[in-house]
């Protein structure tokens, strides 16, 4: 032992506690994933019971993308504000261990991303598997800019019911309400 610590000490040599170190790191970088996404918020035309008008969305997309990921993966969103509105996105529901400033409440964690500026949201969803969403979190905006997120268990880990196993199918639902009014207009008549 002492022998091997000694050695471990010599000049050129790397201590064993770095090896492992470095070992376990590599380990859990090769499972997870870093996931890099772009979200453009901007208003486009959208028809929904043949009624068409525009609202502001998540790259021209009504609901916005569904992001699928797996537990442990590193996400970075960058979200660029082509509105004409300050806005932010929250990561509901997911665990912002040390990310704080990336959990989204605007004038909360973070000053709102203005028009024309970005923003890039880091973090990692650990310890946790199942749907989520993101949406707006900015007043009147939240009703058309949101989506799914979807948090799968990490490869040879398995599912928390099915008997473990990926469901047959899966069908992301997300409840809202469609309204043929501008809901900007309606909150600022109601002030
Ligand atoms: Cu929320």
């Amino acid at each position: 032992m002492q022998a091997a610590f000694g050695m471990s000490r010599s000049a050129g040599s790397i201590p064993l506690f770095v090896v492992v170190t470095l070992a376990l790191l590599c380990c859990s970088v090769t499972l997870a994933k870093q996931r890099y996404y772009e979200f453009v918020i901007q208003e486009a035309a959208v028809t929904r019971l043949c009624n068409s008008r525009k609202i502001m969305t998540v790259n021209g997309q009504f609901p916005g993308p569904a992001l699928e990921v797996m537990e442990g993966d590193c996400l970075a969103v960058k979200v660029t504000n082509k509105g004409a509105y300050n806005v932010t996105v929250h990561w509901h529901g997911v665990r912002q261990m040390r990310t704080g400033w990336s959990d989204g409440p605007e004038f909360v964690t973070q000053c709102p991303i203005r028009p024309g500026e970005s923003y890039t949201y880091r973090f990692t969803v650990a310890g946790q598997e199942g749907t989520l969403w993101w949406h707006a979190h900015s007043s009147w905006l939240r009703a058309t800019v949101h989506g799914a997120l979807i948090i799968r268990p990490r490869a040879k880990v398995p599912y928390p019911f099915n008997n473990g196993k990926p469901p047959a199918r899966e069908i992301p639902i997300i409840l809202g309400t469609n309204t043929f009014f501008s809901l900007r207009s309606l909150l600022m008549n109601s002030l």
